[in-house]
């Protein structure tokens, strides 16, 4: 069975174990302590030289990274993987978009806020949060129009981008402000096979 090194606390880790519950993939779960450094070993990183988790230690020993990377390899002959190079163009460029303008932005500032460090990086926090607004209105203006982020169904471009718009409010933005966006976010809730990830447990 395909090792998924993974963090409770992490979206990008999270991801997949939403694909997995909802395609009914069985994966055998490691967890992976970010907080004292447990990605930053020599063993680790030879897996990921990046040094983070999610990575997949697939049965033959090869190793994957990145969450979306991992997302698209674990929806081939899925539902949640459209059949056309057009569609699945449309389902990359909002798995690119969720990478550069809603995990490094929302993500972050999540992480700051609840280390306290939004307060002493004031300065930083604070453009990730520009940040994060600015990504929220488009993907709001994108989903005024239509119910799922791309090709026309629940994706793993919906996966990719609930992970951290799901928990922009730990980052202090208030969701009401983004109806489109919160109309989705309650529409992947009622789907059958979601799953919850951990709460955000032992940070303060
Ligand atoms: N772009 C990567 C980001 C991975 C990432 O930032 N992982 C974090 C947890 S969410 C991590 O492992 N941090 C530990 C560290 O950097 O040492 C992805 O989508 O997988």
């Amino acid at each position: 069975m395909p090792v998924l090194y993974d963090n409770k606390l992490s979206r990008n880790g999270y991801k997949i174990r939403l694909l997995a519950a909802h395609a009914g993939l069985k994966l055998d779960r490691v967890e992976i302590d970010i907080l004292k450094g447990e990605s930053r070993t020599a063993a680790f990183v030879s897996k990921n030289v990046a040094g983070r988790i999610p990575v997949l230690e697939l049965e033959d020993g090869t190793v994957l990274a990145e969450s979306n990377a991992i997302l698209f390899y674990l929806a081939q002959g899925t539902d949640f993987w459209p059949a056309t190079p057009l569609e699945q163009t449309d389902v990359l460029r909002w798995m690119f978009f969720e990478q550069n303008s809603i995990e490094c932005s929302i993500g972050t500032a999540r992480f700051w806020k609840k280390l306290g460090r939004d307060q002493q990086r004031a300065d930083a926090f604070a453009h990730r949060m520009e940040a994060s607004l600015d990504g929220l209105s488009t993907l709001d203006s994108h989903l005024a129009e239509r119910q799922w982020a791309a090709a026309g169904r629940f994706t793993i471009a919906d996966m990719a981008l609930y992970g951290y718009v799901s928990v922009a409010p730990d980052a202090g933005i208030d969701l009401s402000d983004f109806p489109a966006v919160s109309a989705w976010l309650r529409r992947i809730e009622a789907l059958p096979g979601h799953v919850s990830p951990e709460p955000m447990v032992g940070v303060a």
